[in-house]
């Protein structure tokens, strides 16, 4: 019988006999890459994409270091320092087997918030060519109605008037490129990672709109000298359970607080601009392209729109998971015309892509019962991905006189969803959104202001005066507010 041991730089030789650990020196690693907010995602993609890399003997020395910009990643930093930043990459395949292995790219991990110098220090550092993020979609702080940044956020309006204490992402880039420009130093490519239609135009509109507040020399330095290239990036990984830490321990006797799960798909297709070097990441899969637009658009418009459909439909029907859903023919039908129908029709000419196969890989992505990729994951801060995932779609289709029947469903149903809060079996649901309580407000509003929901302009734009989708969803809400019977209002539109 061996020992349980506790994952650890020290421990990896031992480790090693039980499952693969990095081959590479990690003593000798540079920073190269600093990334703000590791988590899970984080850990199954780009990390996993530098390991590999750092596996090739010629490569390149490019670590990455993490930063948690909030308080809510201190236990992130305490397990990194904990494990010597190592943690447990497990592969989930449907067949139920499980492939577990130790990445080793991370090399280092900071807090922002209790110490923003440090953290300031390190993006200034020479070493470091690249800062990348994800924020999620709600971290870009902009309008989702006028686009526009958000200035009223106090946080924003905090560092605006102390640069030397930041607290956004803003205040943190902004201070670390001014010392760059100071210095004569090139400043780093900002690499956005997260869901959002030209996520590299986002940060970098964003951004520009604060420093211009700040400092208009810096501003236009910026302008003329940082890349911010847009990116597509994919991979299905659902929240680290209990199960998973446990299934170590008991299998290959290893102590790991924190293992990331994960799909065994991944993607990452991102544009060649980068202001200061880059990894020669497509020796490991990664296709750099001129335009990533389309890519982008096919991936948030079906894969992951699809998720909320199914997350919504789901959760009112009283399902726990992706895959619980993707058991039910009803389900798989109704993605399957959502994705045909609807979003299908407005998306460009994807090169290189046969969007039927790429939808029937996303059919079985979905349904890997291995994933169990939990609803409350894919439903939270629906308010900040419907805007990006699938409110575009009805848009779309309504100029263009298309299909809007299960979008708006989809929309009935997070309205019922918000004012309930219960699924069809009177079971309640937990909500997780930053407008929980807005968007529980409004929905409230629903028994004598049917409309009520949708007026919410910063989500729905002017979705409340077109008609045609106002005469459907008043019609649909009305449904599953009488009988919560979801499925019977899904098979309606079949
Ligand atoms: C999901 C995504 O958060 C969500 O709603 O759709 O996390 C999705 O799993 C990833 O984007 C897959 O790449």
């Amino acid at each position: 019988m061996k020992n349980t041991l506790a994952l650890n730089q020290k421990n990896l030789v031992e480790i090693e006999d039980r499952i693969s650990v990095p081959t590479f020196d990690r003593s000798v690693l540079k920073a190269g890459i600093i990334h703000i907010g590791v988590g899970g995602f984080h850990r199954a993609h780009q990390a996993v994409y530098t390991h590999k890399l750092l596996e090739q003997s010629n490569s390149q020395k490019w670590g990455i270091c993490g930063v948690g910009l909030r308080e809510g990643d201190t236990k992130m930093a305490e397990v990194f320092k904990q494990q010597d930043n190592l943690y447990t990459l497990m592969v989930k395949h449907p067949n139920g087997k499980t492939a577990s292995q130790i990445i080793g790219s991370i090399i280092d991990f900071k807090l922002g918030f209790n110490n923003p110098e440090a953290v300031i220090e390190l993006m200034a550092h020479s070493d470091t060519k690249i800062v990348s993020l994800t924020i999620t979609e709600g971290g870009y702080n902009f309008n989702p109605v006028t686009g526009n940044f958000d200035f009223e956020n106090p946080d924003i309006q905090h560092e605006l008037k102390f640069p030397d204490e930041p607290k956004t992402i803003y205040g943190f880039l902004t201070a670390a490129l001014k010392k760059r420009r100071d210095a004569k130093l090139p400043p780093f490519t900002i690499m956005s990672c997260d869901n959002i239609e030209h996520n590299g135009d986002m940060a970098r509109n964003m951004l520009l709109s604060f420093v211009k507040k700040q400092d208009a020399h810096l501003a236009s330095w910026i302008e003329s000298e940082v890349c911010f290239p847009n990116s597509m990036v994919d991979r299905i990984t659902p929240v680290t359970t209990k199960a998973a830490i446990t299934y170590l321990e008991k299998t290959h006797e290893i102590k790991d607080e924190w293992p990331v799960t994960c799909e065994p798909f991944m993607q990452w297709i991102v544009e060649d601009k980068f202001s200061n070097g880059r990894p020669e990441f497509e020796k490991v899969g990664v296709q750099f392209v001129s335009d990533v637009k389309p890519y982008e658009k096919m991936k948030l418009r079906l894969l992951n729109a699809g998720h909320s459909v199914l997350g919504i439909l789901g959760a009112v029907q009283g399902f726990q998971t992706i895959n619980e859903c993707m058991e039910d023919d009803i389900f798989v039908t109704c993605l399957r015309r959502f994705m045909d129908k609807e979003a299908t029709p407005i998306l460009d000419e994807v090169k290189g892509i046969d969007l039927k196969s790429y939808k029937d890989s996303l059919e079985e992505r979905f349904a890997n019962p291995t994933i169990k990729d939990s609803l409350s994951r894919i439903c939270s801060e629906s308010a900040a991905k419907l805007p990006k995932f699938l409110i575009p779609t009805i848009h779309e289709n309504l100029a263009i006189h298309g299909n809007i029947e299960f979008a708006t469903l989809v929309i009935a149903a997070w309205c019922y969803y918000s004012d309930k809060g219960i699924d069809k079996n009177g079971q309640s649901i937990e909500i997780v959104d930053a407008m929980r309580s807005e968007l529980h407000q409004a929905a409230k509003k629903t028994k004598t202001d049917p409309l009520a929901f949708i007026k919410q302009e910063s989500l729905f734009g002017n979705l409340v005066k077109n008609e045609r989708f106002t005469t459907l969803y008043t019609a649909m809400l009305r449904q599953i507010y009488e009988d919560q019977n979801i499925k019977k209002h899904m098979v309606n539109l079949l």
